[in-house]
């Protein structure tokens, strides 16, 4: 490793950590559930019971209170797969486009030991459910959740515990409407036209441009804990020569007593630093720091740091064990440049979504380790969340692979007045809470951004997002805080409060269509106008063009391939200029074609992907991909062929 000026990186250490206690509004931690020598986990994913309630008043299961019985004992069922959005697993079109509730039912063979063992805590986990969740536990209702993209969990050991002869019968209803203060917002709107519309007919408004999937979207599991067990840990990590530096906190929850001891382990299994205090700072001399993809050669370097608990509450004694993955690494901003570990880096990656063929926003392992692929082939360093928190399998990937991420939050389509009130405000500072306790751990998560395209030029803007921000720096001093702005940079409130200017822009597509030619001189301008005033460093945090697979013509024409190429390289000229300035990165938009609500503007979905939505290359991915691995030369600092990096497809003259 590289010595550095040893004064000034003292500085930042004793800076970053003095303000580790960060807030922390929530109380309980939202650990992975991993399992170990303490801890079983059980998946409960496969086929449950699913009905929709399509009463005409969306309500006649609470009035029947569905809940209370087997859910095929209330009506007729039909096999849903979880986790999966129901919205494309039947031929049903009225399914397909629901608003309303739904009802999922599954019933459970707990282990008779979890139920016979009164120190054993069996928690039940939902990773996430769109968009409110309620879910009972043999009728008794035991949580409640609004939001659709992050987890949650509740105990329900003494409830099983009250009858174990009877099955555990677990029903969760989820609700996919969304409101003015929802995030993503959205809105009701009943038509009263009886010459057009029939009674009760309603359509659900959003302003955002993905289908709004819904359902159980991520695993939900059973596991256990001792009564006595590690509810928290946060990791802030830094170096300074060739020391790594992790400051850690264990907070535990159902003892009031107990000793902790603290053990930091290499890949090979090695300890190499340990404590016996629940909070303090982990030296690691000769440290393997975490290193981004393309930026190392052994990127996304982890350690793993076991926690161990023995905690007694008089009559027993609880021990628990939880093993945390740890990548130590730096963040820091400029006014020009973005480093990790003291070295600028370069966002040369893509923007994406959960969103797959029939499975819609459900988690599926195949797909993740297809695109992690894809992103590796085309030599993508980085990826934003784009628009709401993804599952945390894939930050883990992210973790393991080296690869970037701005972990965005669903805070998008904030475009109504009303959306920026005290009660969206709100629960946009919960979601933030939520957001920042189960993601702080991750070595790959870099920056928060905290909306998309809001309406920033209203007035509220200026004290939602100073509040925002400020809420979500009090959360996590150690990472930068952004939004993603397309508002002109005159008129644009929250730029003030941000670290990075992420920026989106369509030119010679939303508005100039056709007129390729005026890019360079709009995206300079962009540029300069937004430096110039905010001097804060700039990701173009989107662009692009609709291209269907297929669809070709010379000189290039909008939809086809060749459009969307020139558009692409159309920027590529002026980033090339800027990125020596105070660009600090290029996120295509986007990954993949993904699907949309239907409009005249979508040809079976947003066509802005490099890739088709079953992740074949479009043309675009080809010239992404000759840049990608080009810049990784060039800022990456890697100075190795492409041979040895995965990319075997294609030689490049360099
Ligand atoms: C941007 C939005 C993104 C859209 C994209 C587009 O942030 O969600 O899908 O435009 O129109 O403004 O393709």
């Amino acid at each position: 490793m590289e010595v550095r000026a040893a004064g000034l990186g003292m500085l930042r250490v004793v800076c970053l950590f003095a303000v580790f206690d960060a807030v922390c509004l929530l109380d309980s931690g939202m650990l992975f559930p991993r399992e170990s020598p303490s801890r079983e986990v059980k998946e409960l994913n496969g086929l449950w019971d699913f009905r929709a309630d399509d009463s005409t008043n969306r309500n006649q299961s609470f009035e029947r209170a569905w809940y209370k019985k087997r859910l095929a004992e209330t009506g007729p069922v039909i096999d849903m797969p979880v986790p999966a959005s129901y919205n494309d697993i039947t031929q049903d079109a009225a399914l397909r486009d629901f608003i309303g509730w739904v009802w999922y039912e599954r019933e459970v063979v707990v282990p008779a030991r979890w139920i016979s063992d009164e120190g054993t805590r069996v928690v039940l986990r939902v990773g996430s459910a769109h968009y409110f969740s309620i879910v009972w536990v043999n009728g008794v209702k035991v949580t409640q959740h609004a939001g659709g993209h992050l987890p949650f969990e509740v105990e329900i050991g003494s409830l099983i515990r009250k009858d174990p002869t009877t099955p555990c019968r677990i029903t969760i209803a989820v609700n996919n409407t969304l409101n003015l203060d929802t995030l993503p917002p959205g809105k009701i709107q009943y038509m009263e036209d009886r010459t057009k519309y029939p009674e009760g007919f309603f359509v659900q408004y959003i302003y955002f441009d993905f289908f709004n999937y819904a359902g159980i979207h991520r695993p939900v599991l059973l596991y256990t804990t001792p009564k006595a067990y590690v509810d928290d840990i946060t990791v802030v990590t830094d170096f300074l020569d060739n020391a790594g530096l992790v400051k850690y906190k264990v907070s535990v929850q159902g003892a009031a007593t107990g000793t902790i001891s603290v053990t930091l382990k290499d890949k090979d299994g090695r300890s190499v630093a340990s404590s016996s205090k629940p909070s303090g700072v982990l030296k690691v001399e000769d440290v393997n720091l975490w290193w981004p993809y393309l930026m190392h050669e052994n990127p996304g370097y982890l350690y793993s740091m076991e926690v161990h608990l023995m905690a007694t509450d008089g009559r027993s004694t609880y021990e628990d064990m939880y093993t945390l993955p740890v990548g130590i690494r730096s963040v820091a901003v400029t006014s020009t440049q973005f480093l990790i570990n003291d070295k600028p880096f370069y966002f040369h990656g893509v923007n994406k979504h959960e969103d797959s063929d029939i499975r819609g926003k459900g988690f599926d392992w195949s797909l993740i380790v297809k695109d992690f692929n894809l992103l590796k082939w085309m030599g993508a360093n980085s990826f934003r969340t784009s628009h709401y928190p993804y599952a945390e399998e894939i930050l883990q990937m992210c973790d393991r692979h080296g690869i970037v991420v701005i972990d965005e939050c669903p805070g998008v389509g904030i475009k109504d007045i009303r959306s920026f009130g005290n009660a969206s405000l709100a629960h946009h500072l919960d979601v933030m809470d939520e957001l920042v306790r189960r993601d702080k751990n991750h070595p790959s998560v870099v920056m928060w951004s905290v909306a998309n395209e809001p309406a920033s030029e209203m007035p509220p803007a200026e004290f939602y997002f100073e509040t925002l921000i400020k809420h979500t720096k009090d959360l996590d001093p150690t990472r930068p805080v952004t939004y993603i702005t397309d508002s002109n940079y005159a008129r644009d409130k929250g730029a003030p409060f941000v670290d990075v200017i992420c920026v989106n822009s369509y030119f010679s597509w939303y508005h100039d269509s056709g007129h390729l030619e005026l890019i360079p001189l709009q995206l300079n301008n962009q540029f300069e106008n937004w430096y110039g005033k905010y001097k804060k460093p700039i990701i173009q945090s989107e662009y692009g063009a609709d291209a269907v697979p297929g669809l070709h013509s010379d000189p290039p024409v909008m939809f086809t391939e060749e459009y969307q190429n020139i558009v692409l390289q159309s920027y590529h000229s002026v980033f090339d200029q800027k990125r020596k300035q105070y660009v600090i990165g290029e996120l295509i938009w986007n990954f993949a074609d993904f699907m949309t609500v239907q409009g005249l503007t979508r040809v079976v979905g947003n066509k802005k992907g490099v890739f088709t939505r079953q992740r074949q290359p479009k043309r675009a991915a080809f010239i992404l991909k000759e840049r990608y691995w080009r810049l990784a030369n060039e800022t990456g600092r890697l100075g190795l062929p492409p041979s040895n990096h995965q990319c075997h497809a294609v030689k490049y003259p360099w």
